[in-house]
């Protein structure tokens, strides 16, 4: 490990801190993301474990009556980031998005515990809220098993090209005029398109139109796709939130009931003709036909599953660095556009964690070793050209940080 290298990611977490909650970096996105968050409270574990406990609990602080941990938890009012909470209008404690995100915190929560047990309290503290996060998504986000997203945003994979057939099925015509900051701070070629940017915005104004009522949105947003991304982490989290119930005494028979849903949901997202999970359209009733870095998150979900091994091996030798976002052979592929090719390193670690849990050096090792070999040409950048190693999007990136103190460096 690189001492140089690890002082500048403890570094770029300490920049990030914003007293309690970790921003995922400067300008482009000035407040606190869920699944960045679970990311740095890890990062911090390595270093810091009280500030890293402490990231955890402000996320938790955040959940609606219902159970949701929204995206974004809008702290203090930043004009850099748009849309900001008089967009979004969520109905939690702190002003907040209206939807969530992949559900990494529990499993993060299970790391931190084995790295420092005296935190047993504060884990224990934390577990019913998480078990009622994820009652949520098994309440409302359900389809024969497999959880979907009522929004791009939601699967934290903004522009993957598996949304691409349920946009065109947005009417955005009556968005009205708005100013994005995102391009003000990143070069738009990098970014998603405007045309994606109206239906973003159309779908958090129908779901403001219900009071971000779920029960209703479940009937009326046009928006509705099973992901790889959401069905595989939730799967695994509910996997370690059971475990560490098993720990603290609780009854875990739900929680195994919800994994045995999520096992089955899991196989509706096999895609034979593309050789790998993907995802499905809901509102549409077909499958998207996309090999994503998502469709690779089976082993982490702890789903062992050899059919998907050619693709992934495939995806592999077709890029320089790293597992691309997207399939680099498909057309469309772009290698700097957000989640249409390049490679990120916080999948890199989901997917590659997930193979060496499974025992599948060979290709764990290929990305791990990438990884760290992005990080150590081009600092913590948000993402990475797979081609070339171009770094990316925005720079300083805490979960980036977090990725090389927790596994790749
Ligand atoms: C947005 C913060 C977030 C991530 C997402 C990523 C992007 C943009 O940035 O979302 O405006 O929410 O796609 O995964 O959590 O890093």
């Amino acid at each position: 490990m690189s001492m140089d290298l690890t002082e500048k990611a403890q570094g770029i977490l300490r920049g990030n801190d914003r007293g309690g909650y970790t921003l995922p970096t400067k300008g482009l996105y000035p407040y606190q993301w869920n699944w960045d968050s679970a990311f740095a409270a890890w990062g911090f574990a390595t270093f810091d474990a009280d500030r890293g406990w402490q990231e955890l609990e402000t996320l938790m602080s955040g959940q609606w009556e219902d159970g949701m941990i929204p995206h974004i938890l809008f702290h203090r009012p930043d004009p850099g980031y748009f849309p900001g909470p008089d967009v979004w209008q969520g109905r939690g404690p702190i002003p907040s998005s209206g939807i969530s995100q992949p559900p990494v915190a529990a499993s993060f929560m299970a790391k931190m515990l084995a790295m420092d047990p005296t935190g047993e309290a504060r884990a224990r503290a934390m577990w019913p809220a998480l078990k009622r996060w994820h009652r949520w998504f098994m309440d409302w986000r359900l389809d024969r098993g497999a959880v979907c997203v009522t929004h791009p945003w939601e699967a934290g994979r903004d522009n993957a090209p598996d949304w691409d057939g349920a946009m065109r099925a947005i009417d955005a015509d009556d968005v009205g005029e708005y100013t994005r900051r995102d391009t003000s701070h990143v070069d738009p070629a990098m970014r998603p398109t405007k045309y994606d940017y109206d239906r973003y915005l159309k779908l958090v104004q129908i779901g403001v139109s219900v009071g971000w009522d779920h029960e209703k949105l479940r009937e009326i947003n046009p928006f509705r796709v099973a992901d790889p991304t959401m069905t595989f982490t939730l799967l695994r989290a509910q996997r370690d939130l059971a475990a560490m119930g098993r720990r603290f005494g609780e009854d875990v028979s739900e929680i195994e009931e919800w994994i045995a849903v999520l096992e089955d949901g899991a196989e509706t997202l096999w895609n034979p003709e593309i050789g790998g999970y993907d995802s499905r359209d809901v509102r549409a009733g077909r499958f998207n036909g996309v090999l994503s870095n998502a469709s690779m998150l089976c082993w982490y979900a702890g789903i062992n599953d050899a059919r998907a091994l050619p693709a992934l091996e495939r995806m592999l030798a077709a890029a320089e660095y790293g597992l691309a976002s997207y399939d680099p052979e498909a057309e469309g592929f772009e290698s700097l556009r957000y989640w249409r090719g390049p490679t990120w390193p916080i999948m890199n670690y989901l997917v590659g964690s997930g193979l060496e849990e499974q025992g599948l050096d060979g290709p764990a090792a290929r990305i791990r070793r990438d990884t760290a070999r992005l990080m150590e040409a081009h600092g913590f950048a948000e993402y990475y050209d797979p081609h070339t190693s171009a770094p990316a999007g925005g720079g300083s990136f805490t979960w980036t940080a977090a990725v090389w103190l927790g596994w790749a460096g």
